[in-house]
């Protein structure tokens, strides 16, 4: 197929949804064209994979599997289409043929197999380094269910499974002749072979790996890189046919329904034995089926281990995939013959770890019975990988066993993962400088003293191509306009728009960009929910997992206090506002439930009231995805980025809302602190607490949530709106919220910050008023943002991580 004008294309499309469908063009259904056009992309896709693959074999190159439990990459279609540089003569084709491409591209099920930013931070790596021209590929699970589906049902978070193979997939090529096996349980029986000591694994569980593999198409450079998720299959196929002709039907289900179950759901819930156990099996099935293909591959490629270093670069995300440590000893010792030495050199020189947050997840450990049970041979290297530590230890800090403890990957009944993470690897970063700090100076402080060089940080960044280019058609032939055309390959050029500032006919056209961005959210919320809002006015926008760090709770009680001083006439401007969030909760998180049913309530409370409702709306839209991201965040105005100082760990966000015009109202916290650098205090809102001042008043247990209710009316006010029959729910329905503010001497400083937040949102509203002003402020942040493209983080590990080139 060779297409090189829109006739072309039309033909071939034609021609391929008749061959495929048999019917005539006018009785094809939506779906019919979106399989046609996406078989028609695949097939391009498919000739630049084989030859990349040939090119990778012949040279020689470093190779990068990016481990991670989740990927978020999003739709395929448009964003291959774009990469393949045949998007523009495609769009010409269908739109002859009557046929929007957005509408058919909405056909594609999006891939459920993450939950937010470290699962889409691991997608824009991934485009960036096939953009890049780097051979780096993902590592992942191919999750049946992965993460639920999101529906709001009388202001609740309904969860549904969220069947997206259903109709399969056209993106992933099932790959059973490179399936490998993975065991569980057992035990292990040492033996003399020819004088050396091995070690048998017998009596286990043997499930079988099989990889589908889904290309990443690099933009306009002929390389395609490959995502590769596993599945899990009892190793026989279908069920033990030895247990069920001697009419053990059950146990012989029973054997397939647990092999199955292995890549059935992400993040299964852990608060049973058994669902820890499955998860500490999820993470040994990605680790041991990944290692063994990546070995296996370079095997056939240069017929020996001892150079794996050199070629391969393994990076794992948090600590779930950190078993790559022992497993790639097991590997090389057991399977290769390798002594300890040797094998600890090169997993140690192959091995690095990012760390994505500072909250409890990433303290991931478990309980060393369930461990050694499950994964007995892993044990044992486990154990002698913390003998020798505690040996290391022993000898720095003779004596001191508090501090050596504190680094143990064994101890107290359990396994450390971040320890065993950090001990394994050859470099630990984390993703912003505040947070590679803390990660310094606080959670990995001992291990930062005995190995300094090993700590290092690379900012996150996001994908400028999916998230401009795919996201904000309107927004980039502007700039393309502007400035030509290079931005795209070289994100850092978007620099030059500043010198448009005082050109008044491009200033017009920028505001008219985003006019235009918001009156297309505003059709779609729409029809979505039945609500009109104004695009003329602010939309406000706080996107992301709802989380109490996160600080929905604080936007919400912002919306609350706001609203309350227009009734009472504290406020007379009557800019039209609209609240826009959306984002899922943890199925077992209870308070971030409430907040989704307080944001609810209040929009139900809101929306409905006459004094406000002609300027003021507030919407949780539900089942937030790539793609719902990509409708909302080119209508931004202001982008919400206010967690507690020091806890989000870097966010990507703040990042994708200003590289596409919105203004961030923020914390200084994360990565917002590098925007702050970029843009300066004109050019955002920052307020509240800063990290130091968040750690000090933690470590000096000097904040009381009481007193500052007690004090400050207004504050007071708010609060109690929460549980005095203001809002349209039963008077109980927020006491959760209420204990969790209150009681719970409010964690994460919500009321502590509460009035310094009030005062910035305030002063939003005169600045959008001046709307030269507004519009300077959103191209200072769009010129600004190259240095937040994923492509420039990228960059930073190939140099210093990676140690390749990426020219
Ligand atoms: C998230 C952090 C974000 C960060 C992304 C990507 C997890 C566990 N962590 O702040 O909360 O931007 O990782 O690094 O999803």
């Amino acid at each position: 197929m060779v297409i090189t004008n829109a006739q072309d294309f039309r033909e071939a499309f034609v021609d391929r949804l008749q061959s495929t469908f048999g019917k005539a063009f006018e009785a094809t259904t939506r779906n019919d064209r979106y399989q046609a056009l996406a078989s028609m992309v695949r097939e391009l896709t498919l000739k630049n994979w084989l030859s990349t693959n040939r090119c990778s074999k012949d040279e020689g190159r470093r190779q990068v599997y990016y481990f991670s439990m989740e990927f978020l990459p999003g739709r395929f279609l448009i964003s291959n289409m774009l990469h393949l540089g045949i998007k523009d003569i495609a769009e010409e084709a269908l739109k002859e043929l009557g046929i929007d491409l957005e509408d058919i591209a909405e056909e594609e099920p999006e891939p459920a197999i993450g939950t937010g930013g470290l699962g889409r931070l691991g997608a824009c790596f991934l485009d960036s380094m096939a953009s890049l021209g780097i051979m780096g590929h993902g590592c992942s699970i191919r999750f049946r269910y992965g993460l639920f589906k999101q529906r709001i049902i009388d202001g609740h978070q309904v969860e549904l499974p969220d069947n997206w193979l259903a109709s399969g997939n056209i993106w992933e090529v099932k790959k059973p002749e490179r399936a490998v096996y993975v065991r569980f349980g057992g035990h292990v029986r040492p033996d003399f072979v020819y004088g050396r000591m091995v070690f048998l694994h017998e009596g286990s569980d043997i499930v079988r790996a099989v990889p589908y593999d889904i290309p990443i198409v690099g933009y306009k450079n002929k390389v395609v890189n490959t995502l590769r998720l596993w599945e899990s299959e009892a190793p026989t196929k279908d069920f033990d046919f030895s247990l069920f002709s001697r009419g053990e039907y059950a146990a012989a289900m029973k054997s397939k329904h647990d092999a199955e179950a292995i890549s059935d759901f992400l993040y299964p819930d852990d608060s049973s034995p058994e669902g820890k156990k499955l998860r500490l099996k999820q993470q040994y099935f990605l680790v041991s089926a990944g290692l063994q293909s990546i070995l296996r591959h370079h095997k056939e490629k240069y017929g020996r281990l001892d150079n794996l270093h050199e070629k391969v670069a393994v990076q794992i995300n948090d600590t779930h995939p950190a078993l790559c440590i022992p497993e790639l000893m097991r590997i090389l010792m057991d399977e290769e013959s390798m002594g300890w030495e040797q094998a600890w050199d090169i997993t140690t020189r192959t091995v690095n770890f990012t760390n994505h947050t500072i909250m409890p997840e990433a303290l991931e450990r478990w309980s060393e019975h369930m461990f050694k049970n499950l994964l007995p041979r892993i044990y044992m290297i486990v154990e002698e990988i913390q003998r020798r530590l505690r040996l290391k230890l022993e000898e720095l800090y003779p004596g001191q066993l508090d501090r050596q403890s504190r680094m143990y990957i064994l101890k107290d009944g359990h396994v450390y993962m971040a320890n065993l993470a950090i001990f394994g690897s050859g470099m630990v970063n984390g993703v912003a400088k505040v947070h590679s700090g803390i990660l310094k100076e606080h959670l990995f402080k001992d291990f930062a003293e005995v190995y300094p060089e090993r700590f290092t940080n690379m900012t996150n960044g996001i994908t400028h191509r999916r998230f401009l280019l795919k996201a904000n058609p309107g927004l980039a032939s502007l700039i393309t306009s502007a400035i030509g055309e290079g931005w795209i390959k070289d994100p850092l050029s978007l620099r030059k728009l500043e010198a448009f500032s005082g050109d008044a006919s491009f200033m017009e056209s920028l505001a008219a960009v985003k006019r235009e961005n918001k009156a297309r959210l505003a059709r779609y919320i729409g029809s979505a929910t039945g609500i009109q809002t104004d695009p003329e006015g602010i939309f406000f926008v706080h996107i992301k997992r709802i989380h109490a760090y996160k600080r929905q709770l604080m936007t919400a009680l912002g919306i609350l206090d706001t609203y309350e001083r227009i009734i009472n006439g504290e406020i007379r401007d009557i800019t039209p506002r609209t609240y826009i969030f959306a984002g899922k909760a943890a199925p077992t998180y209870s308070l971030a439930k409430s907040t989704i049913k307080l944001i609810s309530s209040i929009a139900d409370r809101v929306n409905s009231d006459p004094a406000v409702n002609g300027f003021m709306k507030v919407l949780f839209l539900e089942n937030y995805s790539v793609s719902l991201a990509e409708r909302i965040i080119p209508a931004a105005d202001v982008s919400l980025q206010i967690s507690t100082a020091s806890k989000e760990a870097s966010g990507t966000g703040n990042m994708k809302l200003m590289m596409n015009g919105a203004v961030t109202l923020g914390t200084m916290d994360g990565a917002n602190i590098e925007i702050f650098e970029e843009v300066g205090g004109e050019n955002m809102f920052i307020f509240g607490l800063d990290p130091a001042e968040v750690m000090s008043l933690y470590s000096s247990h000097s904040y009381r949530s009481w007193d500052l209710y007690l004090e400050d009316e207004g504050l007071r006010r708010t609060v109690d709106r929460l549980t005095d029959g203001f809002l349209p729910v039963a008077r109980n329905e927020f006491e959760r919220i209420r204990t969790h503010l209150l009681d719970e001497n409010d964690e994460f400083l919500t009321l502590k910050d509460f009035a310094a937040f009030k005062k910035a949102q305030d002063a939003i509203v005169p600045a959008f008023k001046d709307k030269e002003r507004w519009t300077r402020m959103s191209l200072v942040n769009i010129a600004r943002s190259g240095r937040f493209s994923s492509d420039n983080t990228i960059k930073g590990y190939a140099r210093e991580i990676w140690k390749i080139d990426s020219n």
